[in-house]
């Protein structure tokens, strides 16, 4: 039998593979089927063909319609010099085309880079050098911002002169047109055969997911095809997605939540229909709901509060919805309870992480678990170790840090080795940085953080990364940035700084600045608080902990 991970994946060399007798281990368990996600594609469109696969407002693709066009995609992208082993910027809002275009580099062994639509120029090129991308795709434009442009300026700072490929109906010269590419013309079957001939490895980095981080570091998480197919077949299972499925995404559908947890992928695998929308607002949720008749979706807690809160009245037929997933941050059991009453419908609590390890609470959970805990890990595999701050494990029942490995849980992040010796044990467990509790019967309660992130309404910012980027400003003599809590996304951006003698600043300041840096917006600080003195630890370090405190309790409301 061949080894899988042993063969270290030269072509996205900063990739660091599990160890090989763990693979092994993975490989005779069934876990890791040693086969590459595109053709995981076409077993989907060989069971279900006809059946409707996406759905994006008056767009929809059948199984077979959404392999052949990624197909089509795929061989385009190979014709103007795309190869396995590239990697590209994927950057588009909740559209029919993101699922196509995620085909079509699986397909190839090109991996998409998973960025976020708010992210801006010091994201798309900090990341596409590091990851040494050779493509950007973008949409036209978005919520008024030009795209076009952004990758075009972005795709000038780097190497190698990368393509910019654009979703929407006005494609400016220099730009290639997606939508032009992935007509399904000429003969599938032999096209198909092509691309079979020369598809990836299982072993290689199928997908980079981007890390919350803790760092101002790029932290890309590579993910394989092996890995990431038994991620979404488990999480499926887990969730009891069938062909029945009728799934609506509308969190960021880069996110391994949506994408893969079980999400928009994991729906495509059990022949479900997947339904796009670009907004979480309530009315369109609502009316998506009622049009497709939607049995499944998922949130993060503020998202899903705010549905429960606008349901009562809104005048659609959410009859057939039958579960909502809520993850990404912490919820309250009280909250918990409010959410499947409002929605009619039942609560899935979702525990997971881009870089690997996913727990969910059972579809038919009774309300003690559902309510109370984040749900039990996907996989038999899943090794969870809760330690104390000596690194020893706690008792059962006991609160520590969270310890991780297993067979979608990578061994480090991609080409940043003294970032991967702080993030993960010699021995190969990824540090979650949660603070958890485990229940007798297995459940994973999440109860606190020791990580230096924000975690604004599921989106991680890094404190070091804004530290960095405000440290540089000329007025900032030392600066700490920490979540200030906040009723609607649970936590906000807050810098406390001590400004150089002399000088003043504002928040209005900062945000100039790091929207001049080009900083996507989500992670520009909304609350500034001005100290003569930050509070240190023993080495040091501004006391994060103190400053957290100062904004829980009195001096600063
Ligand atoms: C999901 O993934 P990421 O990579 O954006 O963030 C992971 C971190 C976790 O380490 C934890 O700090 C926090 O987000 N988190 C939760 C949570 N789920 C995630 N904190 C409290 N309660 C929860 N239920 O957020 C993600 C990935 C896949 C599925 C679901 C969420």
């Amino acid at each position: 039998m061949r080894i899988e991970g042993t063969r270290h994946p030269v072509k996205h060399e900063g990739f660091v593979p599990w160890p090989a007798d763990v693979a092994l281990r993975y490989t005779e368990a069934g876990c890791w089927r040693g086969r590459p996600l595109g053709s995981s594609m076409w077993d989907w469109s060989d069971a279900w063909g006809g059946r409707t696969a996406v759905v994006d407002g008056e767009q929809r693709l059948s199984y077979r319609e959404l392999a052949a066009s990624a197909d089509a995609l795929a061989e385009a992208l190979a014709d103007r010099g795309l190869t396995d082993g590239d990697t590209v910027l994927v950057q588009l809002p909740n559209c029919w085309e993101f699922v196509v275009v995620t085909l079509a580099c699986f397909r190839l062994g090109v991996a998409p880079v998973m960025m976020l639509p708010p992210h801006r120029a010091y994201e798309l090129a900090s990341i596409g050098t590091h990851v040494d991308a050779k493509a950007l795709v973008v949409p036209d434009e978005w919520r008024g911002y030009d795209h076009q442009d952004l990758a075009h300026r972005v795709a000038g700072t780097l190497p190698g002169d990368p393509l910019v490929l654009v979703v929407g109906d006005t494609v400016r010269p220099g730009g290639v047109d997606v939508r032009a590419l992935l007509r399904p013309d000429g003969d599938t079957a032999a096209r198909r055969g092509r691309l079979d001939a020369s598809a990836p490895g299982a072993t290689d980095a199928a997908l980079f997911l981007l890390s919350g981080g803790t760092t101002g570091l790029p932290k890309v998480i590579g993910r394989t095809h092996n890995d990431y197919e038994y991620n979404i077949r488990q999480s499926a299972a887990a969730c009891g997605i069938t062909a029945e499925t009728v799934y609506l995404a509308v969190l960021p559908a880069g996110h391994n939540y949506p994408l893969a947890s079980p999400g928009i992928l994991g729906t495509l695998s059990a022949g479900g229909r997947v339904v796009l929308l670009p907004s979480p607002r309530p009315e369109a949720v609502f009316e998506a709901i009622e049009r497709e008749g939607v049995t499944t979706t998922s949130a993060v807690p503020a998202i899903a509060l705010k549905w429960a809160e606008a349901a009562a009245g809104c005048g659609r037929d959410l009859s057939t919805l039958r579960h909502v997933h809520v993850g990404g941050s912490v919820l309250s059991p009280e909250l918990a309870a409010r959410i499947g009453p409002a929605l009619g419908c039942r609560v899935q609590q979702v525990y997971g992480m881009a870089e690997g390890l996913i727990c969910y609470t059972a579809p038919d959970a009774p309300d003690e678990v559902a309510h109370g805990t984040q749900g039990a890990p996907i996989s038999a595999y899943d090794e969870l170790l809760v330690v104390g701050p000596d690194g020893a494990p706690v008792g059962p029942g006991e609160i520590g840090e969270l310890l991780t490995r297993g067979p979608y849980t990578p061994r480090g992040y991609y080409g940043v080795p003294d970032q991967n010796a702080l993030s993960y044990t010699p021995d190969g467990w990824y540090r979650t940085g949660d603070q958890v509790r485990i229940t007798p019967g297995g459940h994973v309660v999440v109860c606190g953080r020791v990580k230096d992130l924000i975690n604004r309404g599921g989106e991680k910012i890094a404190a070091g990364e804004i530290e960095t980027l405000v440290q540089e400003m000329p007025q900032v003599a030392e600066v700490a940035a920490v979540p200030a809590p906040d009723p609607d996304v649970g936590e906000r951006v807050c810098l406390f700084v001590r400004v150089h003698e002399g000088h003043t600043l504002a928040l209005e300041d900062v945000a100039a600045a790091l929207t001049e840096r080009g900083l996507a917006a989500f992670k520009i600080p909304e609350r500034l608080e001005i100290l003569a003195d930050l509070p240190h630890t023993p080495v040091g370090k501004p006391d994060k902990k103190v400053l957290r405190n100062l904004l829980v309790t009195t001096i600063v409301r």
